[in-house]
């Protein structure tokens, strides 16, 4: 059937699930070649907000799992500078069957692309946190989902370890995660709890696993995907420099479809978008802009007159302090744009590049830098 449709057009469509070296893993679509550049049923599709697809009903059997090519990536794609990406979909041509090769001639357009890591089409964030065992901190819990939800894929909570807390503390982190705007899957790896609703939601989607360490991801994973066999308690967030951890990014395949990638357990996200988009990511204070707008357009919702956010909101003081870290990133890139501020101009093997300035303390000997800097300059303009 599969070699039949490649003897036809010689082209195939896959997934990429890993980059190893200069190869990548790619795992052909069922049964299923390219149609003028799209496809007859595209498995990892984007389609917010629909958790369950229609199309899973296309294969109410399950079908062996689709070959797997160890690719190269075509010289025309290296000279336009053309990256290949874990997540990305590729065109596939002149199939090795036997030896398990093949060249990937295209990369189709991407819906997404994280770069934390680096997947290109996520579908969705599952953010795992425990209930306990690591204690759930609210504060952490807040930064994950602001960056989660900043990257503008969907975002499904699940908490771990319900095995751990009583029915009325979960009650409780329910009601107050509810006033946050989220709806938590509380799940047991352990106690098999909630494992298959988990699952229902992964179906047919790229789905990233992340959140604390310790809190159960690899457990969960190697749960849904006996196969994946993950390493579980060894890697915490401080050492996962450790040799056991897992460099680089793959995508494990769920039995029934999908695809999942784990990440190493680390504490504190960092955030890096702008002040004034920091609000939609609260999705208690987006609902309150739905509603209303504030008299400023430019309005940070601080103390400003006029202003619907207001400070009646749980995680109001987390955005304050979101705020100033958005404030400051933003200093920061300014700084960067702006070369004379913070780097210094470098000519390497006659290409200039820039290089951090070793003085950070600021406002001092403005002066002198500057004319470092003229010097610097009219030593290129010297070299040209
Ligand atoms: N009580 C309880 N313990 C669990 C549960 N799920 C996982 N654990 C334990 O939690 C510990 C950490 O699990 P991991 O799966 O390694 O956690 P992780 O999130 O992958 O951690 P990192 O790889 O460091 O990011 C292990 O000792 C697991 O056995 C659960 O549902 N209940
Ligand atoms: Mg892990
Ligand atoms: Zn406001």
């Amino acid at each position: 059937m599969k070699e039949d449709s490649i003897c036809t057009t010689g082209e195939l469509l896959g997934t990429v699930l890993a980059v190893q070296a200069n190869f990548y893993r790619v795992q052909l679509d069922q049964g299923v070649r390219s149609q003028e550049g799209g496809t007859a049923v595209r498995p990892y599709r984007s389609q917010k907000s629909e958790i369950i697809e229609s199309d899973s009903l296309l294969s109410p059997v399950p079908s062996p799992p689709p070959p797997t090519l160890l690719c190269t990536r075509r010289t025309r794609l290296k000279k336009i500078g053309q990256q290949v990406m874990v997540g990305d979909r590729v065109v596939v041509e002149e199939p090795d069957w036997s030896g398990k090769r093949g060249a990937i001639s295209d990369v189709l357009p991407r819906h997404s692309e994280l770069d934390r890591p680096a997947i290109a089409n996520v579908n969705q964030i599952l953010l795992v946190f425990a209930v306990a065992d690591p204690p759930l901190e609210p504060f952490q819990l807040s930064r994950f989902l602001i960056k989660a939800e900043s990257t503008g894929v969907d975002v499904i909570l699940c908490l771990n370890k319900c095995d751990l807390v009583s029915l009325e503390e979960k009650q409780e982190i329910s009601d107050r995660l509810q006033s946050w705007g989220y709806k938590p899957i509380f799940i047991s790896v352990q106690n098999h709890i909630n494992i298959t609703e988990v699952a229902n939601y992964l179906n047919h989607k790229i789905t990233v696993i992340a959140g604390p360490s310790g809190v159960g991801k690899s457990s969960l994973i190697n749960m849904l995907i006996p196969d994946a066999n993950l390493r579980v308690g060894e890697v915490s967030g401080k050492l996962a420099r450790g040799r056991h951890t897992t460099r680089h990014t793959e995508l494990f395949e769920m039995p029934n479809g999908g695809l999942l990638a784990d990440t190493p357990g680390f504490n504190q996200p960092d955030l890096n978008c702008t002040p004034e988009e920091l609000i939609y990511y609260f999705p208690e204070a987006r609902k309150l802009l739905e509603n209303g707008s504030c008299r400023f357009t430019d309005c940070l919702h601080r103390d400003e007159p006029g202003c619907v956010v207001g400070d009646d909101w749980e995680r109001y003081e987390h955005y304050l302090e979101f705020l100033n870290d958005a404030i400051s990133y933003q200093t920061f890139l300014k700084e960067q744009s702006d070369p004379e501020s913070t780097l210094k101009l470098k000519s390497k093997k006659g290409q200039n590049q820039y290089e951090p300035k070793l003085e950070t303390k600021k406002y001092r000997r403005v002066s002198r830098r500057v004319q470092v800097q003229n010097l610097q300059d009219l030593d290129l303009e010297g070299e040209e």
